[in-house]
């Protein structure tokens, strides 16, 4: 090892105090630092038995490995958490009040920290694959904000991890934007163009010490596609299809962005098989499994992302067979990977999943029954709202049918009617570009909604009358209400809502 400070895990975490905010690096569980954050944790809970205060101020690039958000929140480390989480622990203490949660589009939040607007950043903690003693830092399997963060930092602690092989320095395209009123265009023009240099450099006397680990990823694993996602997917393909036949998408095709999840990785499978959809690349955020098959298949031919988030034996596999690999993948800083600009530039397809769709096309992507946050809005409105086709996918009921994902209004809304133009669920596809409400509210009843809840809706509709938009607000939230009351949005009388 260079000449930096080698320190245990404990070490590192000694050096955290109260009341500081510590930056991660990490975009999903990939590149997310674990023996550090894991120590914190156990810090905070000796200090918290001594009857004393801490908490820290938690930021990173997405959500994380339970080793980070999972320690610290069952520590109850966390003072305030951003941009993005999925931690069953840390959700549990965002909704009982106990970490303040603030939910922001992950290309802003570099930014953000950039600016100013969070505060100071008092340590930053990288994972790396290799750091050289002139302070150059290769990262592992994602980008996220980690360059931001090691800049802004008053410290840098490493955790420097074997699982990953130093021979991933140039898998990484690390380049920051000036801010304004010195910011020019970002010079890139497909999802292949390299932009930036493969190393994050820092003043190697930020770094306070390197911590060495050997730990994978804590990437879940994907549950088997079950019919409805199958069917979801088959539809997205479908529709792609179709559209390049009638000439609304270019012979080329366009690249796609595609969510985390099952139902993301049921759509990127049912388009490796239709044939009718050509050989395509992704710019997308996260790169999961299901991209990785489709370049051993040929039908992916690159992949631009901030992460690989995928399986530790898919992992395992592109590291024992990189050279294939190498040429094919490149992962950026989320503020590139997601940046608006050039989404739009590029005409990015994007598909991402609902929590919740109303009748006219407003989009709840982390909220259940408005008040209960679930993961956050991650790059959704990045996307969304700059797509050249903004898709959004969603089973069309959830908790054994109980729910209807369709809604009249949304309980909360993250993506507006304006920025949402194609709902697709298993029933079908609800084409929404150039409709007004009306016409909206009738596709997305007819084409989406599961057939026990389509008359509900449109008694609903009826109710409503002939005005722009077919709300009425004493009703507008009468199914979540009739799930609060009796366990199901299945049974309701209208009467009971008119005034
Ligand atoms: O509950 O966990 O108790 O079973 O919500 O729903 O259908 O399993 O969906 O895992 O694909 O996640 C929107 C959350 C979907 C995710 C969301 C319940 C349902 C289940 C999860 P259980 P599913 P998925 C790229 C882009 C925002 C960020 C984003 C997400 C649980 O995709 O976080 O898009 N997106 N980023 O039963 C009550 C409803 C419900 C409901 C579903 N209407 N009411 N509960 N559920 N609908 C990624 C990044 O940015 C990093």
């Amino acid at each position: 090892m260079n000449s930096y400070c080698k320190m245990s895990a404990a070490e590192a975490a000694e050096l955290v105090q109260n009341g500081q905010t510590v930056a991660f690096s990490g975009f999903t569980p990939a590149g997310a630092p674990k023996d550090i954050p894991k120590a914190i944790g156990e810090r905070a809970k000796r200090i918290h038995a001594e009857g004393l205060p801490f908490q820290i101020g938690v930021i990173t690039g997405a959500s994380t490995g339970k080793s980070l958000d999972g320690s610290l929140a069952l520590a109850d480390a966390v003072k305030f958490r951003t941009p993005y989480q999925s931690d069953p622990n840390l959700r549990k203490s965002i909704n009982e009040g106990r970490t303040q949660f603030f939910d922001m589009h992950l290309s802003m939040a570099p930014q953000n920290v950039r600016y100013g607007f969070l505060g100071p950043v008092n340590y930053a903690v990288i994972e790396a694959c290799d750091i050289s003693d002139t302070g150059e830092i290769t990262l592992t399997s994602s980008v996220g904000a980690a360059p931001t963060y090691a800049n802004v930092a008053d410290k840098i602690i490493i955790e420097l991890n074997a699982f990953h092989p130093p021979m991933l320095r140039g898998m990484h395209d690390i380049f920051e934007p000036q801010d304004p009123p010195y910011r020019n265009p970002l010079p890139l023009f497909r999802p292949s163009d390299r932009i930036g240099s493969p190393v994050i450099k820092v003043d190697p006397k930020k770094i306070v010490g390197v911590v060495p680990t050997n730990a994978a990823d804590e990437t879940g694993s994907f549950s088997e596609s079950n019919p409805t996602t199958l069917q979801i997917g088959q539809n997205v393909a479908d529709f792609l299809a179709t559209e390049l036949k009638r000439g609304l998408i270019p012979k080329s095709f366009l690249p796609i962005q595609s969510g985390v999840g099952d139902t993301a990785n049921a759509v990127l499978k049912a388009m490796g098989d239709n044939a009718g959809i050509p050989v395509f690349e992704m710019y997308t955020e996260v790169i999961q499994d299901a991209v990785v098959d489709l370049m051993r298949s040929g039908k992916v031919r690159f992949a631009s992302g901030c992460s690989l988030t995928v399986t530790n034996a898919v992992l395992k596999n592109i590291y024992a067979n990189f050279e294939f690999f190498q040429s094919k993948f490149v992962l950026r800083p989320q503020e590139i990977s997601n940046s608006p600009e050039i989404v739009r530039r590029l005409g990015i397809i994007a598909i991402n999943t609902a929590i919740e769709v109303d009748i006219t096309g407003n989009v709840n992507s982390t909220h259940v029954l408005g008040r209960s946050m679930m993961n956050g809005i991650g790059g959704s409105g990045d996307f969304a709202r700059n797509a050249f086709l903004s898709i959004f996918t969603c089973p069309s009921t959830a908790k054994d049918g109980k729910i209807s994902t369709i809604v009249p209004l949304v309980s909360h809304m993250d993506h507006s009617e304006h920025s949402v133009q194609i709902i697709i669920t298993e029933q079908g596809v609800a084409d929404l570009r150039g409709k007004s409400p009306q016409q909206r509210a009738q596709t997305i009843i007819n084409n989406c909604v599961h057939p026990d809840f389509r008359g509900v809706l449109r008694d609903y509709v009826k109710m409503a009358g002939t005005g722009h938009s077919p709300q009425t607000l004493s009703a507008a939230f009468g199914m979540h209400l009739q799930f609060a009351k009796t366990g199901s949005m299945q049974g309701i009388n209208w009467a009971d809502y008119k005034v």
